[in-house]
């Protein structure tokens, strides 16, 4: 086995190479190794300044998450960063790949950063409902200014090469190879005799007096309920009121207040679960994949248009075929505006934007079809008029061709029927046209092969999707389970609740959007729909008027009704159907539907999503009120699933014991 910290000698430099793959996290036996090694090349009088770079894929992409939430083995992190810092001889970070998190602390601990142009550096600790734990908060603002580190910190998301030399995170690119460029670097520190300098000694003076305040006021509403980013507020915040000691204590208690807090165990969770997706049980990780080079998408509706997107964002060469003019045009008008916004945003740059355009071949015939390697279908939801359109793939696509449906509600058996190819057939379900909903059910036919999945997942994560993998039945996971809430959010409607109570109860549990104003937008003619034919978007005066008229039409007697009792019946409705979804196996584990709704539907991350959630709350209390709402509210709706009923009674979780 290789070693995992090795010191090699070159002239009076010591090359300091960490190997953990696969992404150089800190874990117990690295930093005991990086401690040692370092210590001898401390002690070696050969050696007069250290370069301090990572073997494989990247730097060090921050401290071992896996270790969380056990006992911390010594040296334990910040002991790790404090002994770089005190180093006597200069020690030079060469950062490649992602300096992320305890990482990027590593490096704020050398006394010089340098890194190749592709690196990242950033520090992702809020979306893991944690901190930076190991100085990070304290040196960073030191380094590049409250504001910036505010920023980095609280927005998680790393900054480029070219933007961190801006900010003063590191001191120069280096082009060519990194290693020679720092070793270069560390020979010209020596011969000036530069002593180490530390950012630990550097002071940070507040310019902007209401800068904190600013913050919080800037990240109330967004980050409602979350913990981590109004922490990382009160570090930054003690790393200019106090001496860096001081301050380093700060930052340790609300480090390990927010370790020990539901949040973070639920966002470590949301981590390990979007790998793990990835990995499909019966579907070997090498199963062998269809290539796909060209795409084609039959019908330009929201969510075609979207798809087209995904395509061209991938830099795949897709048609774009309807058979309206008019229907075609105003397709590619929504993909224009699309990257016409992501241009004027800087998401993209103009030579980008056009490769992508570029990309985008609409087409009134169905000619265009004959060399696609994966059609995607995304016409009206009607079975016969999609089992014309795949009757008319099959006559027209190459062997071998993917052939997708983005039909959720319909039998994709029966749709696959009308080919002589149902093993080619599938189904690839986007839940909204919006880019930033992440997710996509990929959905298994009773005759699907398995390397047509296997490619279509490969494509899903092309487009930097999450791309879970479900038996496909009528819903699959994420609109089964919104119907059965939405159902029940009706209920609560002639019971006594309003529809803006109903939102604002899930606004607060941290959904972006509650149920009506989630179907509001996806265009859903829910709100008395009897009243409402039209499906025409209504106030919220409208709204409870025709709450109260189902109450008096129905002879109800309505009743005022919490924002708990309103959340339960909905997350509880909505877990009982999870449930259900797993024991007919269309999930395969409880970590599918939490990364489904986690990415398609807006559960929130720091609740772990609604599976995760269930286990938190308890299953038996769950099963209990189920028991109650089958006996007050009514009865066929309300029967808890067998699964559900097992396991609260042996004292389990859907992920095992507590
Ligand atoms: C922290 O540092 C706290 C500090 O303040 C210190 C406090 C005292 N640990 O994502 P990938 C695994 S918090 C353990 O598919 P990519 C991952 O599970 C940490 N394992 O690769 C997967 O395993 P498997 C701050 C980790 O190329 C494999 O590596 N840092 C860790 O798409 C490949 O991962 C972060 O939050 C880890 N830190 O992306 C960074 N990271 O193969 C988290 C990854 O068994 N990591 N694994 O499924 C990432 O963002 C991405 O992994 C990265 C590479 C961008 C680095």
């Amino acid at each position: 086995m290789p070693e995992i910290v090795t010191v090699t000698q070159q002239g009076r430099v010591g090359i300091v190479a960490l190997n953990n793959p696969p992404v150089n996290a800190l874990s117990h036996a690295l930093r005991s190794e990086l401690c040692a090694r370092l210590a001898d090349a401390l002690a070696a009088p050969e050696l007069e300044a250290l370069v301090l770079c990572c073997e494989g894929r990247t730097f060090v992409a921050g401290a071992d998450i896996r270790e969380f939430g056990k006992e911390p083995q010594p040296p334990d992190v910040p002991e790790v960063v404090e002994f770089v810092e005190r180093a006597t001889k200069p020690v030079i970070a060469a950062i490649h790949g992602t300096a992320l998190g305890g990482g990027l602390e590593l490096a704020l601990a050398c006394h010089v950063r340098l890194a190749a142009a592709t690196a990242k550096l950033g520090f992702p600790e809020v979306s893991l409902g944690i901190l930076p734990g190991a100085g990070g908060t304290q040196r960073l603002p030191r380094l590049i200014g409250a504001r910036a580190a505010l920023e980095l910190i609280i927005g998680g998301a790393p900054v480029n090469a070219a933007r961190a030399r801006e900010l003063g995170l590191i001191d120069a690119i280096i082009e060519g190879d990194l290693k020679a460029g720092a070793v270069a670097f560390a020979e010209r520190l020596i011969d000036q005799g530069r002593p180490p300098t530390r950012v630990s000694a550097r002071t940070v003076t507040l310019e902007e007096p209401t800068l904190f305040e600013e913050f919080v006021a800037g990240i109330t509403e967004r980050c409602r309920g979350q913990l981590a980013p109004f922490h990382c507020v009160r570090a930054v915040r003690a790393a200019v009121e106090l001496p860096f000691a001081e301050g380093l204590k700060v930052e340790r208690e609300l480090f390990a207040e927010l370790m020990r807090s539901p949040q973070a165990k639920a966002l470590r969770h949301a981590f390990f679960a979007e790998r793990e997706v990835a990995k499909v049980p019966g579907l070997p990780l090498d199963t062998p994949a269809r290539p796909v080079k060209s795409a084609a998408v039959v019908g330009v509706g929201s969510i075609g248009s979207a798809v087209a997107i995904c395509f061209a964002d991938a830099h795949i060469p897709v048609s774009l075929i309807d058979t309206s003019r008019d229907d075609l045009e105003r397709g590619l008008a929504v993909v224009r505006r699309h990257y016409a916004n992501a241009l004027e945003t800087g998401q993209l740059d103009a030579p980008e934007m056009e490769a992508r355009l570029g990309c985008l071949r609409p087409a009134l015939d169905d000619d265009e079809l004959e060399t696609a390697d994966l059609v995607v279908e995304a016409v009206f939801e009607d079975l016969e008029l999609k089992r014309d359109v795949f009757g008319r793939l099959d006559a027209i696509c190459k062997p071998g061709a993917i052939l997708a449906t983005t039909t959720t509600s319909l039998d994709i058996d029966a749709i696959a029927g009308g080919t002589r190819r149902p093993e080619d057939v599938l189904g690839i379900h986007f839940p909204s046209p919006t880019p930033a909903v992440r997710l996509v059910e990929i959905a298994r036919a009773r005759r699907t092969a398995p390397d047509v999945c296997a490619s279509a997942l490969a494509v899903a994560r092309s487009f930097r999707k999450v791309a879970v993998s479900v038996v496909a039945r009528p819903g699959f996971i994420g609109s089964r389970m919104r119907s059965r809430q939405l159902r029940e959010a009706l209920c609560l409607l002639e019971e006594g609740a309003l529809p803006a109570q109903v939102d604002r109860a899930f606004y607060e549990f941290g959904f972006p959007l509650g149920p009506f104003a989630a179907a509001a937008r996806d265009g859903l003619d829910v709100i008395g729909s009897d009243a409402n034919p039209n499906g025409e978007r209504l106030s919220e005066r409208e709204q409870a008027e025709l709450a109260l008229e189902a109450s008096k039409a129905r002879g109800v007697v309505r009743r005022t009704i919490g924002d708990e009792a309103i959340l339960e019946r909905c997350l509880f409705a909505l877990i009982n159907e999870g449930a259900r979804i797993l024991e007919e196996g269309v999930a395969a584990r409880p970590l599918d539907i939490d990364m489904v709704w986690i990415h398609g539907y807006g559960f929130p991350a720091h609740r772990g999503g609604p599976m995760f959630y269930a286990d938190e709350v308890g299953l038996s209390r769950i099963h209990t009120a189920i028991l109650d709402f089958q006996e007050r509210v009514e009865p066929t709706s309300w029967v808890p699933s067998p699964l559900l009923e097992r396991l609260a009674k042996s004292g389990s979780g859907f992920y095992g014991a507590p």
